[in-house]
């Protein structure tokens, strides 16, 4: 049957601000699973979304597909434990720049170097949001928030580096106002085999709004003929921007780095194997499969 992306709507009442760039994202995310559905790589029911606390993960409201609602900063780890119990899914895991890079921050290094098979999209707004505005890992040096009336001073990370060196095999950026190029790079992530990672810049227009700083400095990581095989090129590119708002910024978008040939964390798994358990029958007894797979 064919989906059109306002079948994934729900009823729940949208209360992000007006202008936020969550708005993009949804849209995409949205599109980019109608469309792998219309196009045959699975079905709705395969979808499974996780999210934490944020207005970025208010996205789980609002898209109708199966999911998980975790604390803050997990995520991630719901993620990986949802495709260990059932690797035929598609999990998708939504948290903000606070949420996976300051609380969850080892899950994702950690689901990263495993190259679990999940995608995670970063709403990274540069600030904790919802909470009105604190500093979170990539937020600018000298920015004047609640937490940090005086301005921060530490150096804020860098995502795309920090995923290439920890394992990711597919590590993306992308701007939340172009929802066509966000919506391709979903497809791509998502169909991707292996730890997926879009680090999207997503000006918050209440509390850290860098709308107009994004569209003069952004460019297409593809119109300078970048290749995402190339694992040095990658690192280069991810170094170009380093999240501080510096005016004479470049700050690439695109597919940094793919790597097709490393092994889903899910397959080295024996007991898995042979597909998810809930389809298979009682072959033995728990003890017996502990004796099979446990020296003792
Ligand atoms: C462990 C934990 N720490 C802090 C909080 C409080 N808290 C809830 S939402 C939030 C901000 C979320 O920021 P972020 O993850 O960047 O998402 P955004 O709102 O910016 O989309 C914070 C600090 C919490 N709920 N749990
Ligand atoms: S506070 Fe910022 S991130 Fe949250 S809904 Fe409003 S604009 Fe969007």
């Amino acid at each position: 049957m064919r989906v059109n992306q306002n079948d994934l709507n729900t009823p729940v009442e949208n209360t992000w601000c007006p202008g936020c760039g969550n708005f993009g994202i949804l849209t995409a995310v949205k599109g980019a699973i109608a469309d792998l559905v219309n196009e045959g790589f699975a079905e709705l029911k395969d979808f499974v979304l996780t999210a934490d606390i944020g207005c970025g993960s208010k996205i789980y409201d609002y898209i109708k597909i199966n999911g998980y609602y975790g604390l803050h900063g997990r995520a991630v780890a719901l993620a990986v434990g949802i495709k260990l119990a059932n690797p035929e899914l598609k999990v998708i895991a939504f948290g903000g720049d606070g949420g996976l890079l300051n609380e969850g921050i080892a899950h994702l290094v950690h689901a990263a170097r495993y190259n679990s098979d999940i995608t995670t999209v970063m709403h990274n707004n540069q600030v904790f949001a919802l909470t009105t505005g604190q500093a979170t890992a990539t937020t600018e040096r000298g920015f004047r928030g609640k937490s940090t009336p005086l301005g921060t001073f530490e150096e804020p990370l860098n995502p795309i580096t920090l995923m290439i060196e920890s394992g990711a095999t597919f590590v993306a950026r992308e701007f939340s106002y172009d929802v066509a190029h966000l919506k391709e790079t979903l497809k791509a992530a998502i169909k991707h085999k292996g730890f997926s990672i879009i680090d999207v810049l997503q000006p918050c227009v209440s509390f850290h709004d860098t709308t107009e700083y994004f569209r003069k400095r952004i460019y297409r990581l593809e119109d300078e003929g970048h290749d995402p095989y190339d694992r040095e090129a990658a690192l280069k590119k991810a170094r170009e921007w380093g999240y501080d708002l510096d005016p004479d910024a470049r700050i690439p978008v695109g597919v940094f780095y793919i790597n097709d040939e490393k092994m889903a964390y899910e397959e080295g798994w024996p007991s898995i194997r042979k597909g998810p358990f809930w389809k298979r029958k009682r072959e033995r007894r728990w003890e017996d499969t502990i004796r099979k797979y446990v020296v003792v």
